[in-house]
């Protein structure tokens, strides 16, 4: 449970419960499409679906179905790479809730910059390092089994920090101080995020029902631009992709790979209680 005596990695009953999930996790709609290209994602996708997939033979179909939603994922890891440049080879950025490494290897394909992830799961951090050293990048992109609250990283050594849906696991106003602290002036924050729309009061059934799936603790949209604020992170854009991930989930509940929350995330966007959002702000 120690990274070392002084500094425990997990910090609360929460946390090892979190760490549990991730640490047993093995499901086949995560697997089965990081095996595609060994780009092993733990977020959702965005885009035009092409259905066509779906009118295969059965010997074909599931292969069809498995590269058409690692497709979706993997242009949702693009968008929010995109968001974190421009960056230079010898820039520094964070992966935090890094889990099977997934976005962190797209930042450096993309941009040739170090890599520092962070996951409270030890599995997924050894998987993780793992991939590093098969895609032979190990020397630039490393996991860490840290806590994302609480780094231990020097402060103001990152120009880019990033969450691609771990922000539900934290409480927004301890991350984001400690990715203030982290990046330097001018750096940039990037998340990718599922948020209770708080025109609509508090949030629906349908997002009880994915915090009860994951563990997990959906905050406000509101939350997130006032924690961003108050810790000096100012937003520079914000890009609704609610309309963009509909069709995965569509996509996704009419195949094998459907794991049973499908329908919460289905129901939560369509009736516009919960907003999937990229928020990237600038650190002044
Ligand atoms: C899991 O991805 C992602 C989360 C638990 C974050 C929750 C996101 C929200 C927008 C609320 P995964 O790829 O491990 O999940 P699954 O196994 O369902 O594909
Ligand atoms: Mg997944």
């Amino acid at each position: 449970m120690t990274a070392n005596a002084e500094t425990p990695v997990l910090s609360s009953l929460y946390q090892r419960s979190v760490a549990d999930y991730w640490n047993a996790e093995k499901n086949p709609v995560n697997l089965r499409l990081g095996e595609v290209d060994g780009l092993y994602h733990h977020h959702y996708g965005i885009g035009d679906v092409d259905w066509s997939v779906l009118d295969e033979p059965e010997e074909t179909r599931e292969k069809r179905v498995v590269n058409e939603l690692h497709r979706l994922e993997t242009v949702q890891a693009e968008t929010l790479v995109a968001r974190l440049g421009p960056l230079r080879p010898e820039d520094r950025v964070m992966d935090a809730g890094s889990g099977r490494g997934g976005s962190s290897f797209l930042a450096n394909l993309r941009y040739g910059c170090h890599v520092d992830g962070v996951s409270i799961s030890e599995s997924q951090v050894a998987f993780a390092n793992e991939q590093a050293r098969k895609r032979g990048v190990a020397d630039k992109v490393r996991f860490h089994f840290r806590n994302m609250l609480d780094t231990g990283f020097e402060t103001g050594s990152f120009q880019a920090i990033w969450n691609n849906e771990s922000t539900m696991y934290v409480e927004l106003s301890l991350l984001f101080a400690e990715h203030s602290r982290l990046l330097r002036r001018g750096g940039r924050y990037v998340c990718i995020t599922g948020c209770y729309n708080d025109a609509y009061g508090l949030p629906s059934r349908a997002i009880s029902q994915i915090n009860a799936h994951y563990i997990c603790d959906i905050h406000s949209r509101s939350t997130y631009f006032r924690e961003l604020v108050a810790n000096r992170l100012v937003p520079i854009s914000v890009v609704d992709l609610t309309a963009a991930t509909i069709p995965y989930w569509e996509l996704r509940a009419k195949t094998h790979l459907a794991t049973g929350i499908e329908q919460s995330f289905l129901d939560a966007y369509k009736n516009g209680s919960f907003q999937y959002l990229l928020i990237a702000a600038d650190r002044v």
